[in-house]
This record gives structure tokens, C-alpha cells and sequence, in this order.
């Protein structure tokens, strides 16, 4: 009997028809007459995630029934972007494997009148991150499900994620992002899974006056935590994770005090407060703000997710000390950091466990990502502020503190310099200050930086310190990856589609093991083969200038007669001065100068177009609301763009594009176009880059510094087959030394470009508009470097050109040899590492 009424898959055409129809019918309460393709899309969706709960909830039961090592990744982002597509591609049936099921679906409600394509851009971004540490963690929970891994995410269920950029007059606009407005399908609410979370109150040590010995932590704020699930299916595997996000709500209790004083509407007020530390993603990137409401979402979030780790433990019956064999937790960046401290009072003050014993278990159950260098993005706190929030837990920090200095103490007897600089307590005035990198370190028993260069950098700047204190093996490298699934196969169905035919492969096992590119080495000079893939380029070409026209009102900026050889450059991300997109549009004012000049001495236009052959720069990102240089930089790009389109002289060879509001779903649309991107950062600043992955991965190449995971890219792939110019880091620190105290030589090709703008050629109302721009490179130091980078710069510019427009043959070779060598960067291969080196797991896979 039980048996007999057991769910069951959908696996046939008119099986997925059925669950179709009966879900617009009875979850939207519509009629199939009435179905539009927002209620496709719901639909859909609600049908496709019928299957994955099935075996989610097999996953789940096999995990527990097994008991084996879990791995917890705790990040304060997850930038998922669309689920529905990636669900088609990695949802299996009964009958038919990954990938076919996408067909399946497409087949089915084709039949009943919609196209599939249509459905898929109804759902909205899940856009809970502001770019690349967020997206890290969406590809990471993608490859742990593949790689059949028990392993959670943990996160926020923010009701705003990243706002949504608008340009008006050149200038960004944020708007916010309400992302609810709709049924989320994806998402499942676990009402019974709440947590009470404690804030500010007070501690009592009734008898003990030692912070060692159990205490209690009294009185303060009190509010909910509840579960929100995201079903994280794998690709051709039965094994469905979870991605657990938390929504903060008022507590039922009330406020005895306040309802006896009358004041029933203010209590009620209160409390509804509890709702705004999930309101809202805090939209900085790789830049710190000592926000009070910051480290409340983040207390929040980590007591939260470690009373339900505790619980599944606990569960288990097993004693402490078994704790760091059947579980890791992985900090992305010190956002978690207060996961340690928190663990460290659940087993000192609750479970009664001696310091020493329960700090043992902490360390060797934490490990910790770094994603940057740069001191303005590492994380600090006011003690006041701290301990005024959590008093019992800056208590613990203190303890900790003092542990570890007496350690260091021990190890290097009278370096008071050293206690003071590894010290976790920054004495600074004002206000002495939290570090919280130097906690997660102490916390932890692993460190990693994300690339070589950049885990090589940590060592020897920010935890020189400790490598000196704990020795080189706590610190490591896991280069980051991206998930071929979603940066090829569904970003890029024609290319992926290409290869599987040439594989031999077509079930599109190359997405699991993607060392079976390499074969594609060998027809990089076959002229059949070049054709065919040029043409997969030409459509994703054509499909971001539909994008473009679309976003342009409708009216086009690219000829379209003319795209085929026109050189896509794009750089898109974030817009930070590190990662120097002024470097970029200078380089396009450069370019316009130059054409400008030769026309007007009298060269004829055939002879200048040859000399710059068509070209369209690409540009796309947000700026933090508050960041004054990176939002002049984008009305930079956008005025530079005003001037160059509508320039009839160019007859089209030089066009300049801002795309608005750049996200996941647009970045799946703009990546495959790319003949040329742009990852040009300050050497030693961009910890890896992850985009700079997704463009080779869809046949781009790349103009880049030596830094990130170029470095890595670069051996990889050749290099022969990318465009590296610019200092290298080791000399970055003499460079600006010397900024210091010469002033400043600009390269006259640079010094002609900042003059024009400083007349007013892009901003003719008001001259002045761009001048913080250029004093910074002039008057303040260039600390980013453009001027010493500029020639090279543009020098690597004109070997791009050549080899476009003279020698195809050979760049369509280079696109294929990328992309017949990037499968290193797969963030399965990622995950591994993890897993071998840093957790301690094994793959759990399905029966
Ligand atoms: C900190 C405090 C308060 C508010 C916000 C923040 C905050 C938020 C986001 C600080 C940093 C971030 C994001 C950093 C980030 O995305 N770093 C990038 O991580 C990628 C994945 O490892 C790397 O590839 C990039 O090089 C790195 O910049």
C-alpha cells in the first residue's frame, strides 16, 4: 500500500504535461486558457522541482542513514542567478539522463504552445551577491552535488538582493531589487525549522569571575530564524543538496513591560524591526563598512546555521570529540568569522566542555578562504560596538586573544612588536578594533588564498606574521574554478553542442570531466573546423547585439552587417578603481584620439580603417551606491560613448556600450560573445578573477595583467594564446614609492588622452566633470598605476588588431587551443582539492 502511493517522477512528455497542467490548475488556480508565459514558467517550475524533491529527499535520508563527514559552506552570498534552466540541464528521470530532460521539457510544453526559451526569461535572477565571491559559492554548490559530496550551503534569504542599476544621463541609479514580487518555486519554507537568536542583553557570572568557565547570556533582543531550502541538484547524478537561507522574523513572545506601559503599538513596532536584518544584501564589493547591522546579519546568519549544524549532530549520539571527523566548515572570507566564536561558547557555556578541549574541536573543524589582500576590504570591528551586541562573545575573542598571544609569547620571548601586530585586538585609536581575519586564522586549521600568486601573497603580506607563528602548511592554495554547466552548456548551447558532435560525446560527459577537451587540440588548424566554430562565435555575437538593441530601446548600435568582423571587446564586473575599467575607456579615448587625428590630416578613411579595424568596447558592472571614483568612471564610459557613436566621421569602426544592471543572466548572454575581454587589474590586487575562466571557457581571448588567476590561465593555456602586458606585482610597491616623491611623468600618449578630457571633449557642459579622475592619476600618487601601464597597455592593443583582422586563421586557433585547455578550471576540479586537502571528505554516491 505505502508503496502504491509513493511520488513518483515525472519521466514521458505527457507525464510532465500532466503535472504541468495540474499545476497551473490547482498551485495557480488558473486555466490552461488563461496561461501566460509567467504562469509557464511557475508551471514549469513547480513540475521540475516536484522531481528534484523526490531525490532530495533521498539524498537527505541516504546522508543521514550513512553518517559520513559533511562539509558546511557558509557564505554571506550565494549568486545563483536562474535555477529553472540549470534544474533542466542537471535533472535526471527514471528513463532519461541529464540533459535529455532539457529536450524532454522543450518538446512538452512546445506542444501545448509555448516556447521553451520565452518560459526561461520570466524567472528572476537570484541575485543574493554582489559578484565574484557570491558566484564562487553558487558554482561550488553546483560541483559539490555533481561530485556526489554530503554538503550544505548556508546563506541569507535576502528579501533585496544586489540592486538594480538603471543609467540616467551616464549616471547609475540604484533601484531595488524585490525579487519576491512572485511565487518563488525554488524555494522551500521550513516554518518548523526556527531558531531563536539572542542580541546585545548582558552576561552572568553569578559566582565565577573567570571568562573561561561556563557563563550565561542574558536579556537583550530576541528574534527568529527560519529555514528557507533551495534544492541544489547535481549533473548526471541522483544527488540533490541543499542550500539552506535564513529570514529573520519576530518572535511570538512579547515585551511584558511595554504591554503593561500601554504602549501595545510600539511593541508590535519593535518587533516587527526583527524583519530588517534579512531586508537587505549589503551591496559593497571587496570594501568594509563597520555597519552595526552588518554584524547583526552576520551573528544572525552563523548562530543560526551553527545550532543546526549542532542539532544534525547531536543527533547522531557521538561524543565531542568526534565532531571535526564528521564535519568541516568553510569560511567564504571572514563574513562567517563569528561561527568560531560562536561554536566556542555552544561548547564552553552550554555543553560545559573545558576550554582547551572545545577550542581543539573548533580549530580543527573551521578552515578559511581569503579572497583579498587589499587593506580597505579586510574586516574590522569596534570593540564598543561589538561587545555592546554580543558582550558574551567579545569576552570569548578577548580569551581567545589571550590564548594566543600567550602562545606566540612562548614560541618568540620578548617580541613585544609581534604580540602587537598579530595581536587579534587592534589598539588603534579611536577605538580598538576586531580583526577578523587574524580570528578566522587563529580559528582555523587551513587558510587558503584563491590562486597561486595570490595564496603566495598572503603569505608573505597580510599572515607573514603567521606563517612565521604556525609554520607555511596552514597556509594553501585552492585556485578557483567556475561550473562548466552553467558557463558552457547553458550560456552556450551552441558551443557546447559543437563539441559534444566533435567529442564523439553525446551525453555530454566532457561537463564532468572536462580534460576531454583536450582532444580538441588537434583540429585547432583544421580550416572545417575553424569555420564551424567562427559561426557558433558569429551567432552569440548577433545574439548580444539583439541584447544590446533590446536594451536600447530598440534601436541598434551595431550594423549588423558588419559583426562578423568587428572585434567584440568586453570587460565586464564589478567597477572598482583596482580593476581599472578607466584604464580601459582611456585606452578607447586613446583609440578615438588617434583615428580623429589621422582622418584629419588628410589620410584617406580606407587606409585608417585598416590601421583600426572595427571594433565595439564592451563595458557592464555596478558600483557601490557610496563609491564616488567607480560611479564617475561609469559616467566616464557612458559620455565617451555619447561622443564616439554619434561621431558619423568613424563610419561605425569604433563604438563604446554600457550595458545596465550586468548580472548573472545577462553575463550568460555577453560571456559567449566575447572575441576579446578585458581582466586588467593593478598587479597583486585581483585575488583570481573568475570571469576571466568563463570567457575562455566560451573561446575568448584575453588581454590581462600578470595577476589572479591570469598567472595560472596563462600556463594552462599557452602563452602564446593570451595577451599579457603591464608590471608585475613585485614592482607595484616600488612604483608607487616613487610616485610619491617625483611627480608624476605621464607617457604623452596619455598625458594627449587626460588633456582631451580635461578640455571637455567628452563632457563639453562641464569641462571639470572628469577632473577627480585625472588628478588622481596626475596629482595623487596614480595608486592604481595607469600611467606606468598605459603604453603597454595600448601597445598590446595594436598585436590584438594584427592578429584579428590580418591572421583569423591563427586567432581562431588560439580560441580553440583555450578552450581545448581550460578544464582545469572546472570548479569540480575545485571541489576536489577541497575536499582532498582542506575537509577531509569522500563523495557519497547514490545506490
Ligand atoms: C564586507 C564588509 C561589509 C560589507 C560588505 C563586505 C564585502 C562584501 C563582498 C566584502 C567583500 C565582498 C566580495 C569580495 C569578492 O567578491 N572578492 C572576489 O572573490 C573572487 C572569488 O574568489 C575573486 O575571484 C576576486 O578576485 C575577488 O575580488
Amino acid at each position: 500500500l505505502w508503496d502504491a502511493h509513493k511520488v513518483k517522477k515525472f519521466n514521458e512528455p505527457s507525464e510532465f504535461q500532466d503535472r504541468f497542467i495540474s499545476h497551473v490548475e490547482w498551485t495557480l488556480a488558473r486555466s490552461l486558457y488563461n496561461c501566460d508565459d509567467l504562469a509557464a514558467y511557475e508551471a514549469t517550475s513547480n513540475s521540475v522541482r516536484d522531481n528534484l524533491v523526490i531525490d532530495w529527499n533521498l539524498t537527505q535520508q541516504r546522508q543521514t542513514a550513512r553518517d559520513k563527514k559533511r562539509v558546511y559552506y557558509l557564505s554571506l552570498e550565494f549568486l545563483m542567478g536562474r535555477a529553472l534552466d540549470n534544474a533542466l540541464i542537471n535533472m535526471q528521470t527514471d528513463t532519461s539522463s541529464s540533459g535529455e530532460s532539457r529536450e524532454m521539457v522543450k518538446g512538452a510544453i512546445g506542444d501545448l504552445g509555448f516556447k521553451l526559451e520565452d518560459v526561461l526569461k520570466q524567472e528572476p535572477d537570484a541575485a543574493l551577491g554582489n559578484g565574484g565571491l557570491g558566484r564562487l559559492a553558487a558554482c561550488f554548490v553546483d560541483s559539490m552535488a555533481t561530485g556526489d559530496y554530503p554538503a550544505w550551503g548556508y546563506g541569507l534569504r535576502y528579501q533585496y538582493g544586489i540592486f538594480a542599476q538603471k543609467i540616467i544621463n551616464g549616471f547609475q541609479v540604484e533601484t531595488p531589487d524585490y525579487w519576491l514580487n512572485f511565487p518563488n518555486p525554488w524555494e522551500i519554507e521550513r516554518s518548523e525549522i526556527h531558531v531563536p537568536i539572542n542580541f546585545y542583553g548582558y552576561v552572568d557570572r553569578s559566582s565565577n569571575t573567570s571568562t573561561l568557565t561556563p557563563a550565561e547570556w542574558l536579556g537583550g533582543e530576541r528574534v527568529l530564524a527560519v529555514a528557507y531550502d533551495m534544492p541544489i541538484p547535481g549533473f548526471k547524478t541522483s544527488t540533490v543538496n541543499n542550500l539552506r537561507l535564513w529570514s529573520a522574523r519576530p518572535t511570538t513572545e512579547f515585551d511584558f513591560a511595554k504591554f503593561n506601559s500601554g504602549d501595545y503599538r510600539n511593541s508590535v513596532e519593535q518587533q516587527q524591526r526583527a524583519e530588517s536584518i534579512t531586508a537587505v544584501l549589503y551591496p559593497n564589493d571587496n570594501f568594509e563598512q563597520g555597519k552595526e547591522l552588518r554584524l547583526k546579519q552576520q551573528y544572525f546568519w552563523c548562530a543560526a546555521s551553527l545550532h543546526d549544524i549542532v542539532r544534525r549532530f547531536k543527533k547522531t549520539r557521538r561524543p565531542w570529540s568526534e565532531f571535526p571527523d564528521q564535519i568541516a566548515i568553510q569560511l567564504n572570507d571572514t563574513h562567517p568569522t563569528l561561527a568560531i566564536v560562536e561554536l566556542q561558547r555552544i561548547l564552553v557555556d552550554l555543553e560545559k566542555l573545558d576550554w582547551h578541549e572545545a577550542w581543539g574541536i573548533v580549530t580543527a573543524t573551521f578552515a578559511y578562504t581569503n579572497h583579498t589582500v587589499m587593506q580597505e576590504a579586510l574586516e574590522k570591528w569596534p570593540v564598543g560596538l561589538f561587545g555592546h551586541l554580543l558582550p558574551r562573545h567579545l569576552e570569548i575573542v578577548f580569551d581567545i586573544n589571550w590564548f594566543f598571544l600567550k602562545e606566540v609569547e612562548e614560541k618568540f620571548p620578548h617580541d613585544v612588536d609581534l604580540l602587537s601586530r598579530v595581536s587579534i585586538i587592534e589598539e588603534s585609536s579611536p577605538e580598538r578594533q576586531v580583526r577578523m581575519a587574524y580570528l578566522a586564522v587563529v580559528g582555523s586549521h587551513k587558510v587558503n588564498g584563491v590562486a597561486e600568486l595570490h595564496s603566495d601573497l598572503i603569505k608573505t603580506t597580510i599572515f607573514k606574521d603567521f606563517v612565521k607563528i604556525y609554520g607555511v602548511h596552514k597556509f594553501t592554495n585552492v585556485t578557483n574554478g567556475i561550473t562548466p554547466r552553467r558557463w558552457l552548456k547553458q550560456a552556450n548551447p551552441k558551443l557546447a553542442s559543437l563539441i559534444s558532435k566533435t567529442l564523439n560525446d553525446p551525453e555530454d560527459k566532457f561537463l564532468l570531466d572536462m580534460s576531454k577537451l583536450t582532444a580538441l587540440r588537434d583540429l585547432a588548424e583544421d580550416e572545417d573546423f575553424q569555420e564551424k566554430w567562427n559561426d557558433v562565435k558569429q551567432f552569440n555575437k548577433l545574439r548580444l547585439a539583439d541584447l544590446i538593441k533590446e536594451l536600447n530601446g530598440g534601436v541598434d548600435i551595431l550594423e549588423r552587417d558588419h559583426i562578423r568582423n568587428t572585434l567584440f571587446d568586453i570587460q565586464v564586473k564589478r567597477i572598482h578603481e583596482y580593476k581599472r575599467q578607466q584604464l580601459n575607456i582611456l585606452g578607447v579615448i586613446h583609440r578615438y584620439l588617434s583615428i580623429k587625428e589621422a582622418l584629419a590630416s588628410g589620410v584617406k578613411f580606407e587606409e585608417v580603417a585598416k590601421k583600426f579595424p572595427r571594433k565595439v568596447s564592451i563595458f557592464g558592472g555596478k558600483s557601490a551606491p557610496g563609491y564616488y571614483m567607480a560611479k564617475l568612471i561609469i559616467k566616464l564610459i557612458n559620455s565617451v560613448a555619447e561622443v564616439v557613436n554619434n561621431d558619423e566621421e568613424l563610419c561605425d569602426i569604433l563604438k563604446v556600450v554600457f550595458i545596465p544592471d550586468y548580472n548573472v543572466s545577462k553575463a550568460e548572454i555577453i560571456i559567449p560573445a566575447s572575441d576579446l575581454s578585458e581582466h586588467i587589474s593593478t598587479a597583486g590586487t585581483e585575488a583570481s578573477g573568475t570571469s576571466n575562466m568563463k570567457f575562455v571557457m566560451n573561446g575568448g581571448l584575453i588581454i590581462g595583467t600578470v595577476d589572479g588567476a591570469n598567472v595560472e590561465i596563462t600556463r594552462e593555456i599557452g602563452e602564446e594564446n593570451i595577451f599579457l602586458f603591464g608590471n608585475l606585482s613585485e614592482n607595484v610597491e616600488e612604483l608607487r614609492y616613487a610616485h610619491q616623491y617625483q611627480p608624476q611623468k605621464l607617457p604623452q600618449s596619455l598625458e594627449k588622452v587626460l588633456n582631451a578630457v580635461e578640455s571637455g571633449a567628452f563632457s563639453p557642459d562641464s569641462p571639470s566633470e572628469f577632473q577627480p579622475l585625472i588628478d588622481s592619476i596626475k596629482h595623487h600618487g596614480d595608486y592604481y598605476l595607469v600611467s606606468d601601464d598605459f603604453d603597454s597597455y595600448v601597445a598590446t592593443h595594436e598585436l590584438v588588431d594584427e592578429l584579428y583582422h590580418k591572421d583569423k586563421k591563427s586567432w581562431l586557433k588560439k580560441s580553440i587551443l583555450s578552450v581545448a585547455n581550460v578544464g582545469f578550471f572546472s570548479s569540480d576540479r575545485c571541489i576536489e582539492e577541497y575536499a582532498g586537502t582542506i575537509w577531509n571528505t569522500e563523495p557519497l554516491k547514490p545506490e
